[in-house]
């Protein structure tokens, strides 16, 4: 299994995050778009849940762990499911192989952490020309009965077991930011200690810890030696830039 480029695109970027279950249509649209411009070969795209899936989920307390509420788990599921069905539609206008992968059909948790993911449909999907559309999701978790497993908790788990030639986040903001607001260019796993009490949770409701949550899972892929970008996805262009390996903005997470 050789070069593959992973690309999540954050909730925050295809959904109103202060309207519960609104989409972004002309982002998604547009992200959509750019994505059908670039390099697809190899591809997969996650996404996270945004306001289709942090609020719900937060409603129903399924960020507590061993909160075993299954009707929210349904309800919340199926969220993530009409927002994934609305990116995947849009992808597929545009002339993408778009294919969606539903994780709480192929993944378990435990303790909140992704503990077994099927990939072999995944990696036959690219194999054959798809691109695998997979999202944060709820799933059974051998502990606490179910948990939430975000996006970037997928992003580190395929990244390393495909072994991903690049991995890029596509957030709201311009890249991961100093106290002044200035964007860091890099990071590497011995900056991080120095980095992370400047990192912040969401202004929004975020059941996944945010920005924090998210620099964790990348400074573990960097340690593995696998490079990830973590931009600004509603600039225009940023997107298609990342396909064509020209990213000249936004923070880089390597290895050294
Ligand atoms: O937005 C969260 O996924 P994320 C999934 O990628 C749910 O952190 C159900 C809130």
């Amino acid at each position: 299994m050789s070069e593959v480029t992973i690309l999540k695109i954050g909730g925050s970027v295809l959904t109103d995050k202060s309207k519960e279950g609104k989409l972004n249509r002309k982002e998604i649209a547009r992200i959509a778009k750019e994505i059908a411009s670039g390099d697809v070969r190899r591809l997969i795209l996650i996404h996270g849940a945004g306001s289709f899936g942090h609020p719900i989920a937060k409603k129903f307390g399924l960020d507590i762990p061993g909160r075993q509420n299954y009707t929210g788990v349904t309800l919340t599921h199926e969220m993530v499911k009409d927002l994934n069905r609305a990116f995947v539609k849009e992808l597929i206008e545009n002339g993408i192989a778009a294919m969606p992968v539903h994780p709480m059909s192929c993944a378990i948790s435990s303790k909140g952490r992704l503990n077994k993911m099927m990939t072999s449909q995944i990696e036959l999907m690219i194999d054959n020309g798809v691109v695998p559309v997979i999202h944060g999701d709820v799933v059974m978790d051998l502990d606490w009965g179910v948990s939430i497993l975000s996006g970037d908790q997928i992003v580190l788990h395929l990244a390393q077991r495909l072994n991903a030639k690049r991995v890029g986040v596509g957030t709201d903001v311009d890249g991961i930011m100093d106290d002044d607001g200035k964007v860091i260019t890099s990071i590497t796993p011995k900056t991080f200690s120095n980095i992370k009490p400047l990192l912040t949770t969401s202004k929004n409701i975020d059941v996944t810890g945010g920005m924090s949550g998210k620099v964790n899972e990348l400074v573990k892929l960097a340690e593995g030696s696998i490079p990830s970008y973590v931009f600004n996805a509603s600039k225009k262009g940023n997107v298609a830039a990342f396909l064509e390996d020209n990213v000249d903005f936004g923070t880089v997470i390597r290895s050294d």
